[in-house]
């Protein structure tokens, strides 16, 4: 049988990363059958088009997966496909939480043929053979044999063959400058942003997160060797093809059991598997000197940090009071003075915040080092706890939000501003963190450090940009360069006047910091 893995679009920014389920479900199918993969924000498809493809490739069972934010388009796909005649399995968060939806059980129609419920290591190949035979149930749910549920362990983690999937529509680098690129230092003739998980489940249950809920809050690990093979495959392959690779350990807290992380991060150095990743680790852990030594001699370049709100009294509402907002500035430098850099997340409209949350939170972000803020507005999503809170205090403007997906629109009153007031807060940490004068700042703030480095946080801003102001077409790019040329030209003069020197005999390579090895500087214990 053929089978298609789709993930929809967001309707947002381009697919910067692949979706990790679709490659493990695709490691996880059982011998005989052949699966394709299409991730909407890399081949933008519409209903129609998908039904061609099915139909056109002879595809025997279509299985999709969305977040929350997604799920209406992937309900109109999955529409469009059940309707040219071809089975929908469903999985992931949201139909996790919101079976009866897909399946038509809720009084709206049905989407879906089967839902995958939680994790589908163990119920994928079942529902595989189900569906080849013509036999697939209703539901499939992660149980053991009396019925009572069972996270699979991740000890024994399909090897995913990273060396041989095509990976052509996850390539940031546009075509027409792959030739020249490749060319350059170790080659950027392809760069990728591959998601690899090392663990799961986070037992912190923070109220608005589907984490605890969906994965346990039982922490399970792959084997450290598992992981660092997975490493230095996909380093074999950025080599081969004369390209980066970059990792983002998807875990939801990747320091979330220390010793572990230490063990795993000193076998990546030790087996020479480094590669540059990014990581989700929340500040609490990031006090460990030691561990931060480690993550930056084994690749580690950005961590990102749900820091959430400098408010100690929203911290506290949302189960979050183990986020201190007083050792945060003290928390970025550690990472700073190791040349990691942060992804600071921030939720605005929770129920203490107050009109001018915005500009309060910038004043603390300014006295940090360059990072790369992000701002979002408190969601209630299915299932969780917040949902459940708002749901019973009647403060739920749009209950079903999710039917009707609007990008930063609030779904719920805040307790202390209005929802356009708090639009508004988002939009201005928006706009002041990412104009060209605050990303030239940023880039200026680092004059000291490696030209590298202010190409890494000149790019990244550039990128993150597009979170929130629309940057998907050519012209919206060519307009963010124009505005930003003064900071750019300001760069590649630069790397211009090194190359020269290069050449005269001062030693120098450009990208330094990005191409080259993570830091050796830094001694840490085997
Ligand atoms: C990586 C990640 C991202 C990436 C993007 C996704 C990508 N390209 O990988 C980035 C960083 C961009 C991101 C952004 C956001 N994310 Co996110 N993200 C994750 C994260 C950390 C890992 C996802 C992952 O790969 N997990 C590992 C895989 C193996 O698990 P999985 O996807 O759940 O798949 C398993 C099952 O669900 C099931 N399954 C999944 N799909 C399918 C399909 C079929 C057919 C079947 C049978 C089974 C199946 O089988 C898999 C194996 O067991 C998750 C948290 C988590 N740990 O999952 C949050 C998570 C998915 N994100 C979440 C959210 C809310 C967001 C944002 C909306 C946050 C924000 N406020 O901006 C944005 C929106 C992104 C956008 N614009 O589209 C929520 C989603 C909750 C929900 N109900 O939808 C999660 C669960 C985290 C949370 N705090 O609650 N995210
Ligand atoms: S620490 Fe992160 S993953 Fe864990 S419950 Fe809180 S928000 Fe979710």
């Amino acid at each position: 049988m053929r089978i298609l893995l789709y993930n929809p679009d967001n309707g947002v920014t381009r697919n910067f990363m692949p979706h990790l389920w679709m490659f493990l479900l695709q490691a996880l199918t059982p011998a005989g059958h052949e699966v394709l993969l299409i991730d909407g924000n890399a081949q933008p498809m519409d209903e129609e088009g998908i039904a061609r493809f099915v139909i056109e490739q002879k595809i025997g069972l279509v299985g999709i997966g969305a977040m929350t934010r997604m799920i209406a388009k992937a309900y109109r796909m999955a529409d469009a496909i059940r309707a040219a005649g071809v089975p929908v399995v469903m999985g992931g968060p949201h139909v996790t939480e919101m079976a009866d939806e897909a399946l038509g059980r809720a009084g709206s129609p049905r989407h879906a043929d089967a839902v995958a419920l939680g994790e589908a290591d163990e119920t994928w190949p079942k529902i595989v053979e189900d569906a080849a035979r013509g036999t697939l149930k209703d539901i499939y749910a992660p149980v053991d044999a009396f019925g009572q549920e069972h996270k699979p362990s991740l000890q024994s983690y399909p090897p995913i063959p990273w060396d041989t999937i095509n990976l052509e529509q996850f390539n940031i680098v546009p075509k027409l400058v792959t030739p020249m690129l490749r060319k350059l230092g170790e080659g950027w003739g392809t760069f990728r942003i591959i998601p690899v998980e090392s663990g799961r489940g986070c037992p912190y249950g923070c109220e608005f997160c589907t984490v605890t809920g969906f994965f346990g809050d039982s922490i399970r690990f792959r084997t450290n060797e598992s992981v660092v093979n997975e490493l230095l495959l996909l380093k074999a392959r950025a080599r081969s093809e004369r390209g980066q690779i970059a990792v983002f350990f998807i875990d939801d807290n990747f320091a979330i059991n220390i010793k572990r992380t230490k063990s795993l991060l000193r076998d990546i150095i030790a087996a020479d598997a480094q590669v540059h990743w990014v990581a989700q680790i929340s500040a609490n852990l990031l006090r460990d000197e030691e561990l931060v030594d480690l993550i930056a001699a084994a690749g580690g370049k950005w961590i990102f940090i749900g820091m959430e709100s400098i408010d100690a009294a929203n911290l506290k509402d949302v189960n979050k009071g183990f986020n201190k907002p007083g050792e945060y500035a003290a928390v970025l430098n550690r990472l700073a003075e190791r040349n990691v850099f942060a992804i600071t997340s921030f939720i605005f409209g929770m129920d203490n915040d107050t009109l001018g949350v915005g500009e309060r939170t910038l004043q603390e972000i300014r006295t940090w080092p360059p990072g790369l803020p992000i701002f979002g507005l408190l969601t209630p999503l299915p299932a969780t706890p917040l949902y459940k809170r708002l749901e019973a205090a009647g403060r739920l403007t749009r209950p079903k939000h999710w039917q009707e997906f609007i990008p930063f629109a609030m779904a719920h009153t805040p307790l202390k501003m209005t929802i356009p007031e708090a639009h508004a807060e988002v939009k201005y940490g928006w706009a002041k963190s990412y104009s060209p004068e605050a990303i030239a700042k940023a880039v200026a703030s680092i004059a000291h450090k490696p030209l590298g480095y202010r190409i890494n946080i000149l790019i990244a801003r550039l990128c993150f940009r597009g979170i929130y102001f629309p940057q998907l077409g050519r012209f919206a790019w060519a307009k963010t360069i124009v505005q930003n040329r003064r900071t750019i030209l300001g760069l590649v003069k630069e790397a211009f006047g090194a190359r020269r020197a290069a050449r005269s005999g001062t030693s120098f390579r450009l990208f330094a910091s990005i191409t080259a090895r993570p830091s050796r500087g830094i001694r840490v214990k085997r």
